[in-house]
């Protein structure tokens, strides 16, 4: 009778041997698509015999396609299949509180299985790559900052449960000083009882922000490949193989999974997209990040929809990249601080120094997008945004001169700040004989211009105050379309006050612009073609709508602005751009 229920358990296994043998001739190399033509049925790569109830994997599809495909019982429960989580009005308070305290929803996130089962969400020609049997190991670096209970411990598992284990060399873990119990001690004991073996767990004695942080992950790591994930991710089917499979080709090749999101209220499972289309990372000229269309030049070099496709850069935190590659580019520029900029820094570093960055498509991981950041950066100099001050280094560092006056054009206030020491980086990339910023706009960043054109100068820019000095032009923080810009207390910090009159008669807040509404000012995308109809006469003050022949002045209502007949005496239209520069 033993002997029947083993046989019955081990048949699978065996016929699955008995099936990798018989493909593994269909192996391409990898250096062309080796998408596998002889059809298999999808149906047929679903459907594994002998499940079992010993949790959500029963046995490993390793090998036989060389596509990593567990065998995922289905569940029920909260959140099984990628649902959202529905709580009751009782649970309401504190899931709200939770919300404040990290940024999502962990009342909801601690009903859902360390191990739920998410949705397949690759594209169906996916499940046909055929992947080398022998790949680089990788170690999956997380590292943390005060991250709630259940999102980090899932990732974990998620990481673990997904992963071919021969591949997964060991995961490190590295808490940026966080201050949280359920991070110390408890965490120690869950993984020892756990992951004995495969989670390292590495204490920051300062608060080094996530970049510092990952670089001194990256040293305690000893994979060959490294793997950086957010401390909030749940990965999909067979994620590592693509990513380390480019790598294996070729060294230099850093790899991106395409992230799909998690919902921060209700846990649900969400593609990032589906089907046609193909994006990528770029950025506008203040460096937010931005995602587009992958361009035809890219696509026209691809057989298959599903191939690694050249990407500019990308949003930071989910990647895969050779150990000693990332050491030989001198890891992240220590100078970055805490948080923001540095997927830039590497991006630019990597390709003008003879890499490249790819998007896989077949590697799908799940991240959740923060409601808001629950923590703070510090301060270095609180009038100052960390951010800007990363942005500046690599600026400085890596854009050549008629770029960097793009930068400066798009974010006035930071020029001329003193960003601390780049001797390194300069040398670094003199040594290495890197490219020009001009060489990355022209061969691989090439949409950018079509989507965010050289910006034109300025011609006034700062508050924009009114006779007394004491009320300030604020777009209030609106979204394009919404609400009327109007006036509010100056408070000298730029962000909302923050307005500039550029040669083309744009008047921009950000990466937006002004546009008159009905009588309204409000906030609008900016035109690709860069002409706008604002004018400032410095010594009458009014800012006229030259396509109106109206200007802008105090309304009738309170902090309200209107549009009215010029009248260059009038002393409710007379407005001052004053310069912040508060360093
Ligand atoms: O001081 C800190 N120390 C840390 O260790 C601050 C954060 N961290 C940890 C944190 O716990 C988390 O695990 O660093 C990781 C990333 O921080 P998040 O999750 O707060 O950042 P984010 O997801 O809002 O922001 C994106 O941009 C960051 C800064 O440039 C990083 O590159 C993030 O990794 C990056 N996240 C992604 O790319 C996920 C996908 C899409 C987006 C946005
Ligand atoms: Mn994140």
């Amino acid at each position: 009778f033993l002997v029947l229920i083993l046989l019955i358990f081990l048949l699978p296994m065996l016929l699955e041997q008995l099936e990798s043998h018989d493909k593994d001739h269909t192996r391409n190399s990898l250096r062309e698509s080796n998408l596998v033509k002889k059809s298999l049925d999808g149906a047929e790569l679903k459907e594994h015999p002998g499940k079992t109830e010993h949790g959500p994997i029963s046995y490993l599809k390793v090998g036989t396609l060389g596509n990593y495909e567990p065998y995922i019982n289905p569940k029920v429960g909260p959140g099984e299949e990628g649902e959202p989580v529905v709580l009751s009005q009782e649970e309401r308070g504190e899931a709200d509180r939770s919300v404040r305290e990290y940024g999502f929803n962990m009342v909801a996130s601690d009903k859902i299985s360390m191990t739920r089962n998410i949705p397949d969400t690759r594209l169906d020609e996916c499940r046909y790559w055929q992947y080398p049997a022998k790949l680089p190991t990788a170690s999956v670096i997380l590292v943390f900052h005060n991250e709630g209970w259940s999102t980090l411990v899932r990732t974990v598992h998620s990481v673990v449960n997904m992963s071919p284990p021969q591949l997964l060399h060991e995961v490190v873990m590295v808490d940026d000083f966080s201050d949280k119990e359920h991070l110390k001690g408890k965490l120690d004991a869950y993984m020892k009882k756990h992951f004995p073996k495969i989670v390292k767990i590495f204490r920051n004695s300062e608060r080094l922000g996530l970049i510092g942080t990952r670089t001194l992950g990256a040293k305690y790591a000893t994979g060959d490949v490294i793997v950086f994930l957010d401390a909030h991710c749940e990965c999909n089917r067979n994620w590592l193989p693509p990513l380390l499979a480019r790598i294996a080709y070729d060294r230099t090749i850093m790899t991106v999974p395409t992230i799909d999101g998690i919902d921060w209220n209700n846990f649900q499972y969400r593609p990032v997209y589906q089907g046609q289309h193909h994006f990528r990372g770029i950025f506008e000229w203040g460096f937010l990040y931005k995602e587009s269309q992958v361009p035809q030049r890219e696509l026209n070099r691809h057989q298959h929809h599903s191939e690694p496709y050249r990407a500019p850069t990308h949003a930071g935190g989910l990647f895969a990249i050779n150990r000693e590659y990332f050491f030989e580019l001198g890891a992240y520029d220590p100078g970055l601080l805490i948080w923001g900029g540095e997927n830039f820094e590497l991006s630019f570093k990597i390709w003008q120094c003879g890499g490249s960055i790819e998007w896989v498509p077949c590697s799908r991981v799940g991240h959740v997008y923060r409601n808001h950041m629950p923590y703070g950066f510090g301060k270095v100099n609180p009038k100052i945004p960390i951010i800007l001050v990363n942005y500046m280094r690599v600026v400085e560092v890596w854009l050549d001169d008629e770029f960097k006056e793009y930068f400066y054009t798009r974010e006035p206030t930071i020029k001329g700040y003193d960003i601390g020491d780049i001797t390194k980086q300069l040398q670094f990339k003199r040594e290495h004989k890197c490219k020009s910023f001009k060489w990355f706009m022209e061969n691989v960043a090439y949409e950018v211009f079509d989507k965010f054109p050289a910006p034109p100068p300025n011609v006034a820019w700062g508050e924009i105050r009114d006779t007394s000095g004491s009320q300030c032009w604020d777009t209030r923080g609106q979204h394009p379309g919404a609400g009327p810009v109007g006036l509010s207390g100056c408070h000298h910090y730029g962000g909302n006050q923050l307005l500039r009159l550029n040669v083309k008669g744009q008047l921009a807040v950000g990466e937006r612009c002004l546009e008159l509404i009905g009588n309204k000012i409000k906030v609008a995308v900016c035109q690709v073609d860069p002409t706008g109809h604002w004018s400032h006469d410095k010594e009458s003050g009014i800012i006229e709508h030259t396509q109106m022949g109206q200007c802008i002045g105090k309304g009738s209502e309170a902090y309200s602005l209107d549009l009215v007949r010029c009248d260059r005496h009038d002393k409710k239209q007379k407005w001052t751009f004053v310069e912040i520069r508060s360093w």
